[in-house]
This record gives structure tokens, C-alpha cells and sequence, in this order.
């Protein structure tokens, strides 16, 4: 390419989709292991930080985190106006449950994952996402499947899914399926919200995101897309956010600023009254994805992201 100056010997490629590489120069590898669950890598990349990526897929980095954590936390958190239970489903890294521990009123923060080595490297490598998160005495974190530990418990204001994309036989595909977010459903309150991450917002790409959500619509009478732009992630990011009950989709930037000044300690960098609202504004063609969607998962017909062995990937 003239003119074009690399910066790195080392890159950490994620095949976004058969056809697109996104790839990272790296500056080091500061942990790498094969978990019971996953292939798991922390590295400092040049330009967005320090990285988690599992199963050669980018999780959450320094540089853009931000990004992501607080449009899914505050979001659903603003909607509710004053949760006092969270669960969240996944959430290795402690973003989530940093953004969630801000508000005044939150009592208790259920972390569920899967990987127990997982949140140990992020609680060791990732200080600045968690910052403190894991050892604040309203958190507690369990280690198991998040189907199970959901099915068992209830009155959660609020229930986040903070998980892994769905790949074929990877840890989270069964917690994009119709009975899973039956099990959400049942263990939320009245007026509890539940978010995920549902998957890309690029044209091609997007069968995920609209099948997760025409799934969650199968359980939850309101269900619909939010919007978080992660450059990491390589495209427009979609959230699906569902409830038992209509939520205000065009919120007063006056109010909701009215809100966080009230509830929240500690800075929000990207997340704001305004910023909500365009969170919350899906484009037409998502929508009309959306609306021409009939696909429903379910455990006997799950999500078969694209993904692929991690041993090539850096
Ligand atoms: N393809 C990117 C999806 C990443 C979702 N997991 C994010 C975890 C951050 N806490």
C-alpha cells in the first residue's frame, strides 16, 4: 500500500465474517490460555489498549469499552428509574458491573459466568475496565451456567446479558434461544428490563441481531433494538432490550439528565440524555429487517454464529 507506515509484527486478526478481516497490531501478549470453556488472550494492542479476545473473537478493550458498558447498562437502567437488582449474565471483564454500581440505589450485582480463569484475567489484566468492580460488597459473582443459575432465582429489576457472540458449540449460544429468555423473563419483576448484546448492525450480517430479537419477542410482549457503535467491533452494534410492559422510546433529554445527576456517582463519558435518545433511534432498514423477521431460536434450532478456531488467529 505507498505511503502506508505498519507500526507492528504482530497482528491479532478476527474474521468478522467469511469475507472480512478486522485486524489489530499488537504490542504484547500479556496472558494466553485455553480455559476449560475458551481460548482466551489478553493483549496490548497499539492502538485501542488492553484487549480481552476469546475464541479469536475481540471482547471489550481500554480504548473503546466505554462505548459498549455504558449504553447497556444505563439504557435499560434510566428506563427502569430505579433498579435495585442486577443480574448479569457473562460480564468476565467487571465493565457492566462497574456502570451498574454506579447508580445510588443498586443493592446487589449477580455476575454469572461461565469461566472462572476468565474473570481471574480480567480481575488481573483489566483493572482499568473492572476498576474495583469484583471487590465491591454488592457484587457477587457465580460461576456456572447462567441457563441454570437464572432458572432458579427471581426479582431482578434488571437482567443483562453480557455475553460472547453465539458460535457453533461455543459457551453462549444457548442463552440466545426462546427458553432462555423465557427463564429471563420469568425472573424479572413486573417492570423489569432485559438487555443482551444481540449481534451486528451491518446489512449482510444482520440475520443475528433480528433473530435474537424476533426470538425475545416470542417471550416478551416489548422487545427492540438499541444501538451502540463499538469500532472494535467492526460495524454498528445492535442490543436487544425487552420488557413486560411499553417502555418510553423518545425519553426527555431534560429528565433523563434530571435522573442520572440523581441517581449516579462517579462520570459517564459517553452517556447523556442526548446521547440516549439516539441510542434508543433504530434506522429504517434495521427496522424493516426487523419487521420481516420470523425466525425464532430456540435450543433445538440455536444460533450458529460465525466463528472459527482460535489456534490461527494470532
Ligand atoms: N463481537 C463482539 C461481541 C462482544 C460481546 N461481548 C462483550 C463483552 C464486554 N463486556
Amino acid at each position: 500500500m505507498p505511503g502506508a507506515k505498519l507500526a507492528a509484527d504482530l497482528w491479532i486478526s478476527e474474521y468478522l465474517t467469511p469475507h472480512d478481516i478486522w485486524q489489530h497490531g499488537v504490542d504484547r501478549i500479556l496472558a494466553h490460555c485455553k480455559t476449560p470453556h475458551q481460548d482466551l488472550y489478553v493483549v496490548e494492542s497499539g492502538a485501542y489498549g488492553k484487549a480481552l479476545v476469546l475464541d479469536g473473537k475481540w471482547q471489550t478493550c481500554t480504548g473503546d469499552e466505554f462505548l459498549y458498558h455504558e449504553p447497556l447498562v444505563h439504557t435499560p437502567f434510566v428506563l427502569h428509574g430505579r433498579p435495585r437488582r442486577v443480574l448479569i449474565a457473562g460480564g468476565a471483564d467487571g465493565g457492566a458491573a462497574r456502570e451498574a454500581l454506579k447508580w445510588h440505589h443498586i443493592e446487589q450485582v449477580l455476575i454469572v459466568d461461565i469461566d472462572f480463569e476468565a474473570v481471574e484475567a480480567c480481575r488481573k489484566w483489566l483493572p482499568e475496565i473492572h476498576q474495583g468492580a469484583f471487590d465491591d460488597p454488592r457484587v457477587r459473582v457465580e460461576y456456572g451456567d447462567a441457563f441454570d443459575v437464572i432458572q432458579n432465582t427471581h426479582g431482578w429489576d434488571v437482567i443483562i446479558a453480557d455475553l460472547t457472540d453465539p458460535i457453533e458449540n461455543g459457551p453462549a449460544y444457548k442463552l440466545f434461544t426462546r427458553e432462555f429468555f423465557a427463564a429471563c423473563h420469568a425472573a424479572l419483576t413486573p417492570d423489569g428490563i432485559f438487555v443482551n448484546q444481540a449481534g451486528s448492525m451491518s446489512p449482510p450480517f444482520m440475520n443475528l441481531l433480528t433473530r435474537t430479537v424476533n426470538t425475545i419477542s416470542a417471550v416478551f410482549c416489548h422487545a427492540t433494538v438499541i444501538q451502540a457503535n463499538v469500532p472494535t467491533y467492526g460495524s454498528p452494534w445492535g442490543l436487544a432490550l425487552a420488557s413486560k410492559t411499553p417502555l418510553d422510546m423518545q425519553p426527555n433529554i431534560k429528565a433523563t439528565d434530571a435522573l442520572l445527576e440523581s441517581s449516579i456517582n462517579g462520570d459517564l463519558r459517553m452517556f447523556d440524555g442526548q446521547a440516549m435518545l439516539g441510542i434508543l433511534q433504530i434506522p429504517k432498514h434495521v427496522r424493516t429487517r426487523l419487521a420481516n423477521e420470523t425466525a425464532v431460536y430456540s435450543l433445538a434450532d440455536p444460533p450458529r454464529f460465525f466463528g472459527c478456531s482460535s489456534e490461527t488467529h494470532v
